[in-house]
């Protein structure tokens, strides 16, 4: 088999044909491959339901899965052709914001490729995520058209008929393949209506919000910043689940079931709020099958579980009920019955669906009718417990659980680090590639010098190459040789990249007053700031002025740069991660709920500095205090500090030399010269009079920590190399293979 296609390739490359058609070729042969993996499903099926599958490109991915990468590449490079540049004619499908469509993703490779059958329900943006510029030190947004002619997707003749506002929309369904590592196939099944026009886009990403027919999936999350963004999310968020409710259960129909055994075919888990209606919109399809409400609801709860995603209350989903009127009319009886039910169970209003201003909280459906709720990671999990759900975790204990987040290894080590991941085979042999935990027999090599030395070469070689890409994509050169501090996440006030700038301006000063550190430093950012979330784009601003500032200072830049990378996406994330020396986790302790970059960094040999966050709480725990930075406030300090409600940044602005040095810098006389003064002021009066989410408790504390970061680097740098080890050998827990077995045995009960 493996021979005939690489006949094929080859006689292509004979042939000289285009990257294009390579690729086109190749499509077709994978998509023909997935097809032989497929698999009967036995027993019951996962339904992932989520708003986002941030899944990257996936020619090399899918090759990899299915063992034909090594083969393909060898061709290729027989041929003076060169695998990176294949990929670069993949456009990358950025169906996903951040850390939870990337993990929808990788829960659908590890489920692939554990052999469990679960498959993904979303929607077929046609633009994904928006693209990011930068002009004049901002970021401007164009709309990112990724669907070409080349489509991993394949259009299917299923529709189904989706209510909207009273006008029937026929949602059509397109099937994606998933192939696991030498696993099964499952599919990622995505909603489109054919009516979608793109040519109503007009400036930037704006476009007509009250075209329903034109604009159902032309965008990932538009701008919900107003009434009509709004409604629109809701229709999209309705468009997926009455589809995808359709679909299960003509599937286990199909499968043979009577409905009432409903369980015995489907597991559903709802990716947070996004896809609540899913709850709804099934009670309702089964009373329409003929099941009565009370037995359509236990039903309900016992087949969908809830994965909550965030404690930020902003983020939490809420909607005026007089919304859901307009656009899904015929949920809101049975939502209302909910509230009744939910009501009766708990007599505190604070449980209620339907508050007394009569808006729908998403999250509480969620909990009352599922039978699991779990945050995604074990600080996460206890916050949720002890505060933010409280007064739900005390009416349902049994429901709560935790589920550490993972990332999958075959895109963040395999694809994206060949050079160290072929170094770990030589050691350990190829296991860990199925078998993560098998990553901690590294441990046996931390004192031996030749492979401390080779890991420290493949770092370089590592640093080398996104110096190369950099150079290439967006003509910045960077020193390899400088130490790599990365910070590469969506743009949000309490991940804190304002904290991270204040360190670089503090570090200019330093610099300029003589106090040279042991090493160059070359801070990289990679963010994209929601286009309406207005102080996001300041800091986004503020980074990119400074970062001219000190490129045009010679005495400055010879000691430090900041790059800021252009449009950050999977396919960026890549190339950053393997080159990464420290791993930048800097949240406000108790607002990241988990982060997987952090997971994605350690495992690619980076030392975290972080603060005792989300999943950083457990990275520590593995690696031990000695092979990590920690520090910062606790998440209970940060907890209790907000329930005195007695905070002033303006007091610590008064009395801290440097915190008032770095602060004032914003709009000092240089950074003006190169940047705006309405967003700079806007910044600098946001972190003296505002700073929600506590930069300048913080500030010294990380400053400590990160000098000593360097200086530990630069003074000790094979002492260093065995810390990277450790992180490495101990990453083994992190993979999503390990995430997706804990809610298979404690919620989903698959059969492989
Ligand atoms: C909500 C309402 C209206 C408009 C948009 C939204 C919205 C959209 C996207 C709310 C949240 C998101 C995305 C959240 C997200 O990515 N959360 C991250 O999930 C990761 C996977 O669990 C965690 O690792 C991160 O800590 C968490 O921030």
């Amino acid at each position: 088999m493996k021979e005939e296609i690489v006949k094929k390739i080859e006689n292509m490359l004979d042939e000289g044909c285009s990257y294009e058609e390579l690729y086109t070729a190749l499509l077709g042969i994978v998509e023909a491959q997935s097809k032989k993996k497929v698999m009967p499903v036995k027993g019951r099926k996962l339904y992932y339901i989520s708003a986002e599958f941030l899944i990257g490109k996936l020619l090399s991915n899918n090759l990899i899965n299915l063992g034909l990468y090594d083969d393909v590449k060898s061709c290729l490079e027989a041929h003076g052709k060169s695998m990176a540049e294949l990929e670069e004619v993949e456009p990358e499908p950025s169906l996903g914001n951040g850390g939870l469509g990337r993990l929808a993703a990788c829960f659908l490779d590890s489920l692939a490729t554990l052999k469990l059958p679960g498959d993904g329900i979303g929607l077929r943006y046609h633009c994904g995520l928006f693209r990011q510029r930068f002009e004049h030190q901002s970021q401007k947004e164009t709309p990112d058209f990724w669907l070409g002619s080349n489509e991993w997707a394949e259009k299917t003749e299923k529709t189904y008929t989706v209510s909207l506002g009273g006008k029937d929309y026929k949602a059509r369904l397109y099937r994606l393949a998933v192939t696991g590592y030498e696993g099964r196939t499952n599919y990622l099944n995505l909603f489109d209506v054919d009516t979608v026009d793109t040519s109503i886009i007009e400036e930037g990403i704006s476009f007509d919000k009250t075209d329903i027919a034109k604009n159902l999936t032309l965008f990932l999350y538009p701008d919900d910043s107003d009434k009509k963004g709004q409604l629109l999310r809701i229709y999209q968020q309705y468009l997926m689940v009455s589809a995808g409710a359709q679909l299960i259960l003509e599937e286990c129909m199909e499968r043979g079931s009577n409905l009432h055994n409903l369980y015995d075919y489907a597991a559903v888990q709802i990716n947070d709020t996004h896809p609540s209606m899913v709850i709804p919109e099934l009670i309702r399809l089964l009373e329409k099958r003929g099941i009565k409400f009370k037995e359509a609801v236990d039903i309900v709860t016992k087949v969908c579980a809830y994965t909550n995603h965030t404690i930020l209350a902003e983020a939490l989903e809420k909607w005026p009920k007089d919304y859901l009127e307009a656009v899904v009319p015929q949920l809101v009886p049975i939502i209302e019955k909910l509230d009744e039910i939910a009501q009766k169970r708990a007599e505190d209003g604070a449980l209620a669906i339907i508050d007394d201003g009569e808006t729908v909280h998403m999250a509480h459906m969620d909990i009352h009718f599922t039978h699991s709720t779990n945050g995604v990671a074990a600080l996460h999990t206890e916050i949720l417990k002890d505060s933010e759900l409280n007064q739900f975790y005390r009416l349902y204990p049994e429901k709560f659980n935790n589920k550490t987040n993972g990332i999958t290894f075959r895109r963040w080590l395999m694809k994206c680090n060949p050079r160290l991941t072929e170094f770990i085979e030589e050691l350990i042999g190829p296991g860990f590639m199925k078998d993560a935990s098998e990553l901690e027999r590294l441990l046996g090599y931390t004192d031996d010098e030749r492979v401390l030395k080779r890991l420290s070469d493949i770092k370089r070689n590592n640093k080398a190459a996104l110096a190369e890409w950099l150079k290439h994509t967006q003509g910045t050169i960077v020193d390899p040789d400088s130490m790599f501090t990365i910070q590469s996440k969506r743009l949000h006030e309490y991940k804190r990249q304002q904290l991270n700038l204040l360190y670089l301006i503090h570090q200019y000063f330093e610099i300029k007053a003589g106090h040279l550190p042991g090493t160059k430093v070359t801070a990289v950012f990679g963010a994209k700031a929601a286009p309406a979330y207005i102080i996001a784009k300041d800091i986004i601003h503020a980074l990119l002025t400074l970062s001219k500032v000190i490129a045009d200072d010679p005495e400055v830049s010879k000691w430090m740069q900041i790059v800021f990378i252009e449009n950050y996406n999977v396919t960026a994330a890549e190339k950053m991660i393997p080159a990464c020396d420290l791993s930048e986790q800097i949240s406000l302790a108790s607002k990241e709920a988990s982060g997987t970059g952090n997971m994605k960094f350690m495992l690619n040999g980076a030392l975290t500095l972080g603060t005792m966050d989300g999943a950083n709480v457990e990275i520590a725990q593995a690696v031990g205090d000695e092979n990590i930075y920690i520090f910062g406030q606790s998440s209970n300090q940060v907890i209790r500090r907000y329930s005195h409600g007695d905070y002033c940044a303006k007091e610590w602005y008064d009395v801290d030399y440097n915190i008032r040095r770095a602060v004032d810098f914003l709009t000092s006389e240089v950074m003006l010269y190169y940047g705006t003064k309405e967003k700079l002021g806007r910044l600098k009066k946001e972190l003296i009079y505002k700073d929600w989410f506590q930069t300048l408790p913080d500030f010294n504390a990380y400053v400590v920590r990160k000098d000593q970061a360097v200086a530990d680097y630069t003074l000790n740098p094979v002492e260093w190399t065995k810390k990277s080890l450790i992180n490495i050998s101990k990453a083994g827990f992190f993979s999503s293979d390990r995430t997706i077995e804990e809610y298979n045995r404690d919620i989903w009960h698959l059969e492989k």
